[in-house]
């Protein structure tokens, strides 16, 4: 069947050839994943018959009949990403949603525009593909010519998806920690980096907890490195479910653990230190057969004493509360305390 001009219905081929109808039927080309496609044409049979072949080709249909109303639907969130458009409407041509397809489309996921024209409109070509549709078609034209076009914007769509799909998982990588899916710490310190710098603006203060696993050498001596691969994993996880969902958690180091707590003052840190401790050290860690109890020590530190190198100072802090509380036989919580000036005019943490 041909799709004629506007208005009209043809059973002329555009190509002076016959097609199997079956074969175009029985095809869908939208996938297991149908995409969602926008057809925009101001005539009722365009709109009608383009929505039906899309459907039978396994495509999601919305369906507008001016430009501004094709213009509001792309503007909401999950809008279709494939627009069949039609050049002449009755107020914003195609040309100009083209326009404000592409400027509006640089920070989100690409939209994919076959822009529909009569042939009277054949020379403007041109200044479609220049104002950013990716494809045009001429009226009238045949199921054939339609579905070869709509393959094409689909496989772009599908690539374009893939790329943004590795795009997202190197930068998850790059990110994260592999073992623990925490934070990584270069992360966790640019986390607690933007948190200093907000807090020094609005006037409060940033909580900083830096965990050591106790003994953590002797896990993996009596009960094997995947033992204490699990245990890593089991502790990152019982440390993010005590937490609030704006505080950051990351892998400092081999069996360290960083935390940034947002307007946390010491009371509170060292209550929230404590709470993480006892969540960790409360019940076993289970794997392949085997559980052992395993403890954590805390140390704290919280922003505010110094402007100058905050960051460096604060990680300091929190290493000396650690160390600390690992003097102090483990499994416990301390907090950094000023330097005192020893007899030798030394200083010394606590
Ligand atoms: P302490 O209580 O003083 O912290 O003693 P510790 O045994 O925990 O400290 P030490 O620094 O001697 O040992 C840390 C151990 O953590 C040694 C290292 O093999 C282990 N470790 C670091 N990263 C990993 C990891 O990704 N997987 C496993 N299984 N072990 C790791
Ligand atoms: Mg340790
Ligand atoms: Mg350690």
């Amino acid at each position: 069947m041909l799709i004629s001009l506007e208005g009209g219905v043809s059973d002329r081929s555009l190509f002076g050839a016959t097609f199997n109808a079956a074969e175009f039927g029985a095809a869908e080309i939208g996938g297991s994943r149908p995409v969602q496609a926008l057809v925009v044409d101001d005539s009722a049979v365009y709109r009608k018959l383009i929505g039906d072949h899309l459907r039978t080709w396994n495509f999601g249909v919305t369906l507008a009949e001016t430009g501004s109303e094709a213009w509001q639907i792309l503007q909401q969130p999950g809008s279709p990403k494939l627009v069949l458009l039609d050049w002449v409407l009755p107020d914003l041509d195609g040309i100009e949603l083209c326009h404000r397809i592409r400027q509006a489309g640089a920070s989100g996921p690409y939209v994919y525009v076959i822009l529909l024209t009569s042939n009277e409109g054949r020379q403007n070509m041109l200044d479609a593909l220049q104002a950013g549709a990716d494809d045009y078609l001429v009226k009238p034209f045949d199921e054939l010519e339609l579905k070869a076009r709509l393959l094409v914007g689909k496989r772009i769509l599908d690539l374009q998806e893939e790329l943004v799909a590795a795009r997202e998982s190197m930068r998850h990588a790059a990110t994260h920690d592999s073992l623990t899916g925490l934070l990584n710490r270069g992360e966790i310190l640019a986390v607690l980096q933007r948190e200093l710098e907000r807090a020094r603006r609005e006037r409060k203060p940033v909580g900083l907890i830096l965990g050591d696993v106790d003994h953590f050498k002797g896990v993996n001596d009596t009960l094997g490195h995947l033992f204490g691969d699990e245990a890593l994993r089991e502790i990152g996880r019982r440390l993010r479910t005590q937490l609030r969902v704006y505080d950051g958690v990351g892998r400092y180091g081999g069996e360290e653990f960083l935390m940034v707590l947002p307007n946390c003052d010491l009371p509170h840190a060292l209550v929230r230190a404590n709470g993480l401790r006892e969540i960790v050290g409360s019940t076993p860690v289970v794997y392949s057969g085997e559980e052992r109890l395993i403890t954590m020590s805390m140390g704290v530190a919280v922003s505010g004493n110094d402007g100058k190198n905050e960051l460096e100072t604060l990680l300091n802090q929190a290493d000396a509360g650690l160390y600390a509380a690992k003097e102090k036989g483990r499994n416990r919580t301390e907090h950094f305390t000023p330097a005192k000036k020893t007899a030798a005019g030394h200083t010394r943490k606590s």
